[in-house]
């Protein structure tokens, strides 16, 4: 949008006015943050009820987006971005005596996510709206989120994540669009007539789900969607029925944390709750709002389409019927085939927790109208598949099963597609995990590789490096990031790599001043920045970038490292709360990187850093200064990553496996500009089939793993005694489940071949910008138009 940078001032100190009774100069960072957010919502709202009333006008179909996560990061900086304000706002404050990144400190990062799933969704967000889809999220306004993390002693310790005390400016409540959503009760069927029957029910418990709306602002377009967050609340009158405060905070735990432990039970019926919570709250107000445009609720799928981002939302499927059935009065069939026409739905993983599955108990009891639908679809469906595909085939398919409901065959059966996130991770649902779906459905398979919103993690986290790309190949790859191909002309130009080194090393001196601040480290911007930020998980693998730190450890111990290129270890990880073991890895981080640190024979040589509560703004400033991403899960256990693609937009290379998009990331780049080692799917499938992985025999035979591992357990590393020995029973007893000792050497030589082509800055500046360059297919533009394209049916504006 057209603003000078006079009135851009001008409306800051009415703002500053009307909000605080201040001026630009008494006003303190946090009011000027608010001010200005207040500022930025009021331009962008004009364009976004224009793009509604346009929305409501052409009644075009519109996705939704439910998912239990978002991480959305900090929208300041990215809302003045796609308005086209960034530079100007900029500008307008430094005459005013006051810094855009400063101010932009002051806002918390939205905490309603965790990690992978959670960020892409929020670039999905960005994205849609950005290439003027109509698309919008649904899930819940989490009073805490997940948790704040700190390291006392080398422990994670979890804090609430108070991330609304200061009130968020970006939000609109919505009390009118508010609904009812109810719970638990008895219910029974009434014959109407004509065979038809209703349901009655008795003693439920109703709470209100009040949504909280936030602009998604399209880049430099007529784009707003909406991310809608559902809230949970005591409805009208209620304390006559429920007069206890125990009640009220029991309401509003409902809304409060991110993944309640499901350890235990009241955690997870606390889980199914949320889960129904958003669904039911998001299902309403889409059909309220579809009636509302007074068009006919049997052409819905042709207006909106609903998507199941893993299996968290799948009782979309049960609810959207119970909508059309028990509110509609629709026949089962016509509201079956309304549902499989308007749902869709992701696999992000082949771990067990992505295959939800919950007691038929508890699905009663907590939704007994629910449990009905779901056990009817699943009887309907064995009937209608047993005399097409036999008993076995649907056996081994059903949703109700052994006291069990099986979220992710729900999920399949009701809707009209299934998707994996990467080429590998789509060939694995269809030949291994979900075959026998797949056998059933082949035409609902389909692969959309994740992607990354290149405006954040190019634009706004590295600006010194988005101006250089302008200043070499102009600025329409911040529109078009295909036209960042354009680069490949310059692989050879030594002036111009130097100018993407010279960046890089800005990049690094920043995060070391960042590292100092908080972890009072001091690191060499030299050195090679090996990162490995995401969540903390034993098939991700941080332990064996560990026991590689160890390795290199002994060898400075040794004198055996006079050449070595110095590195700085970066890690960034939360653990979930209940995963002991993960815990266990994040004590040993911190242990060995005391350990390290701290001995003078180590010098420079080696550092190792925990950078604690990692999220989407803490992303922001240390992926731009990574020399090497780490991508090193257990070839198969990686849906995707998209970390990996952030580093390869910010010119660092990947050392990884074949596993998730690295694959794709090594096609688009060529073997000479990445580091692959390990095994490749097909040992690892070959292993888990034959179980002849015995890790011992490594152990035993190793020399160089073994003293690693018995560090861990003699006393070396110091203040690990439950934690070390936790590790090495894993590694050894237990027989190293995701095969850490079987590519260790192979990591350990990669990493040397690594360490060599840095010498070389020639060579591996060019990787760095063959990096960038073949960035563009990891655009989640690109994701989400194949998205629009070939599931949803939705059209840009
Ligand atoms: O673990 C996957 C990660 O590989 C993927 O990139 C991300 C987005 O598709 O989803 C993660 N899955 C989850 O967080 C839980 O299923």
């Amino acid at each position: 949008m057209e603003l000078t940078k006079q009135q851009f001032t001008e409306d800051l100190r009415k703002s500053l006015t009307q909000n605080f009774a201040k001026t630009t100069k008494n006003a303190n960072d946090q009011e000027i943050y608010m001010s200005l957010a207040r500022v930025i919502k009021g331009y962008y709202s004009k364009i976004w009820l224009e793009d509604n009333e346009y929305k409501d006008k052409t009644a075009a179909k519109q996705t939704y987006y439910f998912s239990i996560e978002f991480m959305p990061g900090r929208m300041l900086k990215s809302n003045l971005l796609n308005l086209g304000l960034l530079q100007t706002v900029r500008d307008a404050l430094a005459d005013i005596g006051s810094d855009l990144d400063k101010i932009s400190e002051n806002e918390q990062d939205m905490a309603i996510g965790n990690g992978g799933l959670g960020r892409l969704a929020s670039c999905f967000m960005d994205s849609l709206a950005s290439t003027g889809l109509p698309g919008n999220g649904n899930g819940i306004r989490y009073k805490y989120g997940l948790f704040k993390q700190r390291i006392i002693d080398g422990y994670q310790v979890e804090l609430p994540d108070v991330w609304l005390t200061n009130g968020n400016p970006w939000e609109v409540r919505r009390s009118d669009k508010a609904v009812e959503v109810k719970f638990g009760g008895n219910v029974w069927m009434e014959e109407i007539g004509h065979g038809r029957y209703t349901p009655h029910f008795e003693n439920q418990e109703t709470i209100l789900a009040v949504p909280y709306d936030t602009a998604m602002v399209g880049y430099e377009n007529k784009t707003v969607n909406n991310l809608c967050l559902w809230r949970a609340e005591l409805p009208e009158g209620s304390e006559v029925i429920h007069p206890s405060l125990d009640y009220m905070q029991d309401v509003d735990t409902l809304s409060a944390v991110l993944y309640p432990d499901d350890s235990n039970y009241s955690g997870r019926l606390l889980r199914l709750k949320q889960e129904y919570f958003f669904v039911s709250a998001g299902l309403q107000r889409i059909v309220n709002h579809y009636l509302n445009l007074g068009l006919p609720l049997p052409r819905i799928p042709e207006h909106v389409a609903v998507h199941i981002n893993d299996t968290h939302p799948a009782l979309c499927i049960p609810e959207f019927m119970r909508i059309l059935i028990d509110e509609h009065e629709m026949s089962w069939e016509s509201a079956w085939q309304l549902t499989v026409k308007t749902m869709s739905y992701t696999n992000h993983t082949i771990m067990a927790e992505a295959m939800e599955k919950w007691s038929e108990e508890m699905m009663k009891s907590l939704l007994p109208r629910i449990y009905q639908i779901i056990v009817e679809i699943d009887n309907r469906f064995a009937k209608e598949y047993i005399p097409k595909v036999g008993p076995s085939l649907v056996h081994n398919t059903r949703i109700v099963k052994d006291g069990k409901v099986h979220m992710a065959n729900l999920s399949i059966i009701g809707s009209h597609s299934t998707n994996g996130v990467a080429k590998i991770h789509s060939d694995l649902l269809k030949d291994v995990v979900l075959h026998d779906f797949y056998i059933i459905f082949p035409e609902r398979f389909n692969n959309k590789t994740n992607g990354i919103a290149e405006r954040r993690w190019i634009q706004i986290a590295n600006e010194e490096l988005s101006g250089l790309i302008d200043e070499t190949i102009g600025k329409s790859w911040r529109k078009d990031l295909n036209d960042l191909t354009v680069l490949k002309a310059f692989q050879d130009n030594d002036e111009i790599l130097n100018k993407f080194e010279a960046v890089k090393f800005h990049d690094k001196e920043r995060l070391a001043k960042l590292i100092l601040e908080k972890n009072g480290i001091t690191v060499n911007p030299n050195a090679i920045f090996d990162v490995q930020v995401k969540r903390l998980h034993a098939y991700k693998r941080q332990l064996l970038n560990l026991l590689h730190i160890m390795k290199l450890y002994f060898d400075i111990k040794d004198g055996n490292a006079e050449n070595m290129v110095p590195r700085v270890f970066i890690f960034g990880a939360k653990a979930a709360p209940s995963y002991q073991y993960a815990k266990a890895i994040i004590k040993a981080i911190n242990e060995v990187a005391n350990m390290i640190n701290s001995d003078t024979d180590v010098e420079d040589k080696l550092k190792v850093v925990f950078l604690e509560n990692y999220n989407v703004s803490l992303a922001e400033q240390i992926i731009p200064s990574a020399n090497v991403g780490e991508q090193i899960s257990l070839a198969s256990t990686e849906a995707s990553g998209t970390s990996n693609m952030k580093f390869m937009l910010n010119g660092a290379l990947t050392i990884g496996t074949l596993d998730g998009a690295n694959i794709e990331i090594k096609d688009a780049v060529g073997d000479e500009n990445i580091f692959i080692f390990g095994m490749n799917k097909d040992d690892v499938l070959e292993y888990y089939t034959n179980g002849r992985y015995q890790s011992t025999e490594i152990y035993n035979s190793n020399p160089i793993l073994k003293r690693i591992l018995n560090a861990f357990v003699d006393g070396s590393i110091p203040n690990i005694e439950n934690e070390g020995r936790e590790i090495f029973d894993s590694m050894t007893v237990y027989n190293d489940e995701y095969f850490v000792l079987r590519d260790f050497d192979s990591y350990v030589e990669t990493q040397k071949r690594l360490e060599d082509y840095y010498r070389d800055r020639h060579a591996w500046n060019k990787s760095c910008l063959l990096n960038i360059a073949n960035a563009a297919r990891f655009s989640s533009d690109r994701t989400v138009r194949e998205y629009a394209e070939q599931i949803w049916q939705i059209n840009p504006r």
